[in-house]
């Protein structure tokens, strides 16, 4: 074939993709705007849902709606802790390159504390506020300062925003977490557990509230950032739920079932909500976790095998650290009672909406639209996901993971070593093949180095290796 005919046949490909891509944009353009919005939990595990293979928790309205939506068996969290997780879904870059790495970090006077996203980095609320959407955030926001409204929700696209704070200030003042604040420091609701079921539910009033009042003619966005099952959820009402159970869990157990088992009650009376509003059919929801199970608080993450036997829990870069449930709904728009084993992260949120919204994705960001493979169309792959974790202020905590097709590469900075494990073949993560495949091993390690850009807040960024 001489070279002329070959150009030829890449022109036409080339022309053949765009006629594709274009065909995609020009459908969304047509209909009006969707509605998106996205249901995140806190710590919820890969096994904690029916739909995910949990056998004793009930959740039967997302069981439902998995039947009638697109679930992800491959999708991954940000990183395995919420704040740098967060920062990875709002804002579409990974943990290698956002400001916020850690739940704390080193902050320019010196202190190991919370440390905000950049005014740089452009967050979802801000490509879809740009594209006239109205912007709702409710429930942990977890990206800001205590001390600085400007990085509270509320600056960074929202413009309805009912977030909390916790923890202490930096002037090391304890901050009651069951304060709710509204619109920045406009107003504080005050959540008095004794009269609700649990922290979800008084959240999801907000919600409710805010899609009553919405203006009718305009799309909305609601990123709905729930508690459970977080172990931090101390301010819980007596309930009954799982009694016969009593005998035969710890409390601590029982009280985490409930509180799976009322958020799905809740989900409910969001889709409800929606469906009295007749917004349900152009609405895209998303429904995911920002990190795997936690062990905390005596409560153990096996005892619902809540990572359905993956490797590790939150705070871990193994499979059980990251890998999170992801179910997406739209009715009648993307494929319906599907499973797809397609790899994505937390980074493919925000230019999957903007493409929604069919506006512009932010430049120089790691994620990807997934909408195509939403509706079941021909979609591209990552050549490799990646990310990173600071825990404490010690080279320790420093945690690094790629994920290569089907190789996954893990790296404890303390070890000096890059484990290897086939996914395929071992998805449980048992045994370390790094030996035998030095040059995944290498090809692991120069991702490691490249992705990891240096940041002041996380002294090990950048890798730790032997010189
Ligand atoms: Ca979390």
């Amino acid at each position: 074939m001489n070279k002329i005919k070959v150009f030829g046949i890449l022109c036409f490909t080339f022309l053949m993709s765009c006629a594709k891509e274009k065909s995609l944009k020009e459908e969304f353009k047509q209909s009006k705007k969707p509605n998106i919005i996205i249901l995140l939990a806190d710590d919820l595990g890969y096994g904690e849902l029916g739909s995910y293979g949990q056998k004793k928790i009930k959740t039967p309205f997302l069981d439902n709606i998995a039947n009638k939506g697109l679930r992800f068996t491959n999708f991954y969290a940000g990183t395995s802790v919420c704040s740098p997780s967060r920062a990875v879904l709002m804002t579409g870059l990974h943990t290698g390159h956002t400001n916020i790495r850690g739940n704390k970090g080193l902050t320019d006077d010196k202190r190991w504390d919370r440390i905000s996203l950049k005014k740089s980095e452009i967050t979802i609320g801000e490509v879809l506020q740009k594209a006239n959407y109205q912007t709702a955030m409710i429930g942990k926001w977890h990206l800001g300062l205590p001390e600085d409204t400007s990085t509270w929700a509320k600056g960074r696209g929202f413009d309805y925003a009912v977030q909390e704070q916790w923890g202490k200030d930096k002037n090391g003042k304890e901050i009651d977490e069951r304060v709710h604040w509204v619109n920045n420091n406009q107003d504080a609701v005050f959540y008095n557990y004794n009269n609700y079921k649990c922290l979800d539910e008084f959240r999801t009033n907000f919600a409710l509230d805010f899609l009553k009042k919405k203006k009718k003619n305009q799309p909305f966005f609601l990123y709905m950032s729930y508690r459970i099952p977080h172990a931090h959820e101390f301010f819980l009402s007596k309930n009954d739920l799982y009694a016969d159970k009593m005998e035969m869990w710890p409390e601590i157990e029982r009280r985490h079932a409930a509180r799976i088992t009322m958020w799905d009650a809740q989900v409910k009376r969001l889709f409800d909500k929606l469906e009295a509003n007749g917004d349900l059919e152009n609405t895209l929801i998303i429904i995911t976790s920002d990190n795997g199970p936690h062990n905390e608080n005596h409560h153990k993450y096996q005892f619902f095998n809540s990572s359905a036997g993956l490797k590790g829990y939150k705070r871990d870069l193994y499979e059980g650290g990251i890998r999170v449930p992801m179910i997406a709904y739209w009715k009648g728009k993307i494929r319906e009672g599907k499973t797809t084993n397609f790899q994505a992260a937390f980074y493919d949120i925000m230019p999957t909406l903007a493409d929604v919204a069919n506006t512009e994705i932010p430049k120089n960001i790691d994620g990807m639209s997934i909408l195509p493979e939403l509706l079941g169309k021909s979609q591209k792959k990552h050549d490799f996901l990646y990310w990173e974790i600071q825990e404490g202020r010690s080279v320790k905590g420093f945690k690094q993971a790629t994920r290569i097709g089907k190789w996954k590469a893990v790296r404890y900075q303390d070890k000096y070593h890059t484990e290897l494990y086939d996914l395929e073949k071992d998805s449980y993560e048992t045994k370390d093949v790094s030996n035998q495949h030095p040059n995944l091993v290498a090809k692991a390690n120069q991702i490691f180095k490249q992705e990891s850009v240096k940041n002041k807040h996380y002294p090990y960024s950048g890798g730790v290796f032997k010189k």
